[in-house]
C-alpha cells in the first residue's frame, strides 16, 4: 500500500515547524523559477533564443519542495523540463540564460542549450534531452556514494512520461537491491507530450516501485509543505542506509509541452482544465498560506518578488549581450 504523508509523520514522530526563513526562501525559489520561466518564454517569442524550451511554470513546488532538503554535496539529475530543478538546487540565472541564448559564457559555452545544462559543483549532473535518461545516472551517482562511502543523495527528476521507459525498472531493481541511497521523484503533469497519462500508462509510479520492494508515496505537487516533508522523509531513509524511494507528485503545467505547443495548438486539452489547475497553483498556495497562518506582511513577499524580477532581468541583459562563442571553438569540449 502507498504510504500517505500523513502516516509517515506520525510514524517518525516528527510534527516539523518550519522557519520563517526556511519559507522564505521556498517562496523565493520558487518565484525565482517563475520569473526565469517567463522571460525564456518572452526572448523565445520575440525569436532571440534558438533551439527548444519546455517551461516548468505550475510545477516550481516540486523542485523546490525537494532541493530544500538537500545538501550541496547531494546530486539532482533533471530532464528535458530542467529549468526549475537547476534553479532550485542553486543553478545561476545569468550562466543559464546566457546557456540559452548560444553565449560561450553559459554553462555549457553555449553548445549544450536548453536540455544539457550541467553544474557539478552544486551537483547538478545534467538536465537530459533524453526521457529516462536522468534514471540511470541518477542511480549511478547513487551507487557511487554507496561504494565510495560518500554521505550523499541522490535525486532523479522524471515526468509520468518517462515512468514506461524500461530504464527505470532496470535501475530501480538495482537500487532496492543493493539499498542505494537515491530518490525517484516522479513528476505527473497528467501528459507526456500529448497523451494523458492516463492513456498511456497502466497502473500507478507509487505501485510500481513497490512491486520492487520500494516505499513509495503520493503528494499534492503543488503543495510545496507537502512535498518538502515527503522529501525530508525519502532523505532521511536514503541518509540512514535503509535504500531508495520513490515519491509521486502531482502536478500540471500550464504551458504547452513545450514553446511550439502554444494554446489549444494540438487541441489535447481544454481551457477549463487548464483553469482549474491554475486555481490552485503552487505559488499563489504557498502565498497564502505565509500571509494567513504565518502572519506574513504582503510587503515581505513583494519586496522578494521585486529584487527577483530584477536579477532576471538582469540576466537576460547579461546574455543578450554576451558573446557568441568563436567558430574556432566549435569542436571544443565535445565528444567526436
Ligand atoms: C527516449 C525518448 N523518447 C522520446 C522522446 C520525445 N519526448 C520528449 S519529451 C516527451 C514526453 C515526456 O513526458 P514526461 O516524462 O511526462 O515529461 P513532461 O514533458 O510531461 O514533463 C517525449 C516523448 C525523447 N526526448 N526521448
Ligand atoms: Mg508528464
Amino acid at each position: 500500500m502507498t504510504t500517505r504523508i500523513e502516516e509517515t509523520r506520525s510514524s517518525t514522530g516528527k510534527t516539523t515547524e518550519l522557519s520563517e526563513d526556511l519559507l522564505l526562501d521556498m517562496y523565493k525559489r520558487m518565484v525565482t523559477i517563475r520569473k526565469f520561466e517567463e522571460a525564456v518564454h518572452d526572448v523565445y517569442s520575440r525569436g532571440v533564443m534558438p533551439g527548444l524550451a519546455h517551461l516548468y511554470i505550475g510545477m516550481e513546488a516540486v523542485a523546490v519542495g525537494v532541493c530544500v532538503t538537500l545538501k550541496g554535496t547531494d546530486t539532482i539529475t533533471s530532464t528535458h523540463r530542467g529549468h526549475g530543478h537547476l534553479l532550485a538546487k542553486g543553478g545561476d540565472p545569468q550562466r543559464m540564460f546566457a546557456e540559452l541564448l548560444g553565449k560561450k559564457s553559459g554553462y555549457n559555452h553555449g553548445k549544450g542549450g536548453s536540455m544539457h545544462i550541467v553544474d557539478m559543483s552544486l551537483g547538478i549532473l545534467g538536465a537530459n534531452g533524453v526521457v529516462g535518461g536522468g534514471l540511470g545516472i541518477a542511480t549511478g551517482a547513487a551507487l557511487s556514494a554507496k561504494l565510495t562511502g560518500a554521505e550523499r543523495v541522490s535525486v532523479a527528476f522524471f515526468g509520468d512520461g518517462a515512468l514506461n521507459e524500461g530504464i527505470y525498472y532496470e535501475v530501480s531493481n538495482m537500487a532496492a537491491l543493493f539499498k542505494l541511497p537515491v530518490i525517484y521523484v516522479m513528476e505527473n503533469n497528467q501528459y507526456g507530450e500529448y497523451t494523458p497519462s492516463n492513456k498511456s500508462t497502466a497502473g500507478t509510479g507509487p505501485a510500481r516501485a513497490e512491486a520492487m520492494g520500494i516505499p513509495a508515496m503520493t503528494v499534492d505537487g503543488n503543495d510545496v509543505l507537502a512535498v518538502y516533508r515527503a522529501a525530508l522523509w525519502a532523505a532521511e531513509r536514503a541518509r540512514t542506509g535503509e535504500g531508495p524511494s520513490f515519491i509521486e507528485c502531482q502536478t500540471y503545467r500550464w504551458l504547452g509541452h513545450h514553446m511550439g505547443d502554444q494554446g489549444d495548438t494540438y487541441g489535447y486539452r481544454n481551457s477549463d482544465e487548464i483553469e482549474r489547475w491554475k486555481k490552485k497553483g503552487p505559488i499563489k498556495r504557498l502565498k497564502a498560506y505565509l500571509l494567513k497562518e504565518k502572519d506574513i506582511r504582503v510587503e515581505v513577499l513583494e519586496e522578494i518578488d521585486q529584487k527577483v524580477q530584477m536579477e532576471i532581468d538582469n540576466a537576460v541583459e547579461y546574455a543578450k549581450s554576451a558573446l557568441q562563442a568563436d567558430r574556432s571553438e566549435v569542436f571544443q569540449d565535445v565528444y567526436a
